[in-house]
């Protein structure tokens, strides 16, 4: 039974693979978020160098400031994300993408392709694509050819992607019961006839089967891109931007924030009571409830 979402939404997720959230975040949030985001570039600047028109991008996002963090357990959008893949999770990823808009003379790459000067410039242009589906992670067979399930994102904007080419996510509504192959013949055309170019405005936010193909367009606009994705997987899976979080952000976390970090709240054995002959990840079949706060949790919501 679902606790949040209503059935429009199931019907889109299930269906076109994502669901759209306009206005999702209020004023101060995501003023908080910009000037986050501020913060951060000039930590970027400092280390990494580059000028003001320089793109970024930053993984694990939640360790850099607290406005990401808050994100991850953010409470109108936890139980859209529980109903979505359920309460055995963690966060797999957080991105925070900064592209400020293309120099006059660079010519971007037609869009879905991913190999223009815009992408060799750093702008990080992928092409079409499912998550989950390169080389090193799943190009194993699965009995039908396509990707089974195993994470969502939350895409969330904070500038003005109103306009088309601001650097907009793009979307192929229903490509995640696709079947792989069909993706892969795909490589290096790009038709755009079935695709959608989000065009959403500053504080809303996409629910969204990484299953689902997506590329980026190019940024003609006159606005700097500013968007993060917080991706959200089972707990037996491995995230893909910590193997741990620093121990001093767990220990200052809610139990269920622990969860969604990769934390265990047992100061036991990952392993269980009998590590050395029958060794256990606690991160499989959960012996201890509160290493799962978030089933409690989803339990009550639905009464
Ligand atoms: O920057 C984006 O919005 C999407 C990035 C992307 O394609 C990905 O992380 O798989």
């Amino acid at each position: 039974m679902a606790i949040a979402m209503t059935p429009q939404q199931e019907k889109d997720f299930d269906e076109k693979g994502y669901i759209i959230l306009e206005d999702f975040l209020e004023q101060a949030e995501l003023d908080r978020l910009l000037s986050a985001i501020d913060e951060v570039r000039d930590r970027v600047r400092q280390v990494e160098g580059g000028g003001p028109n320089d793109p970024f991008t930053i993984r694990n996002a939640l360790a850099q400031h607290e406005a990401f963090l808050d994100l991850i357990d953010h409470p109108k959008m936890l139980p859209l994300v529980v109903d979505a893949i359920g309460w055995n999770i963690q966060i797999r990823t957080t991105h925070l993408d900064y592209r400020p808009p293309y120099p006059k003379d660079l010519k971007p790459g037609a869009i879905g392709v991913g190999d223009g000067d815009d992408q060799k410039a750093g702008y990080n242009n992928l092409g079409w694509h499912p998550d989950l589906s390169g080389k090193e992670l799943f190009e194993g067979p699965s009995l039908d050819g396509r990707l089974p399930f195993m994470e969502i994102k939350v895409f969330y904007v904070f500038s003005d992607l109103s306009e088309s080419n601001s650097g907009n996510l793009w979307l192929m509504p229903g490509s995640h019961m696709r079947p792989l192959q069909e993706w892969r013949e795909m490589r290096g055309k790009s038709d755009l006839s079935e695709a959608v170019e989000l065009r959403l405005k500053p504080g809303a936010a996409v629910l969204w089967r990484t299953a689902t193909w997506h590329c980026v367009g190019p940024n003609l606009s006159d606005k700097t891109r500013k968007i993060m994705h917080v991706g959200y997987h089972y707990r037996w899976l491995r995230p893909a931007d910590f193997i741990e979080q620093a121990p001093e952000l767990i220990s200052k976390s809610s139990p269920i924030r622990k969860q969604l970090l990769g934390a265990l709240a047992s100061k036991d054995n990952p392993l269980g009571t009998s590590p050395e002959f029958q060794p256990h990840s606690q991160y499989w079949i959960t012996k201890n409830p509160d290493d799962v706060p978030l089933r409690a949790w989803a339990e009550a919501q639905e009464k």
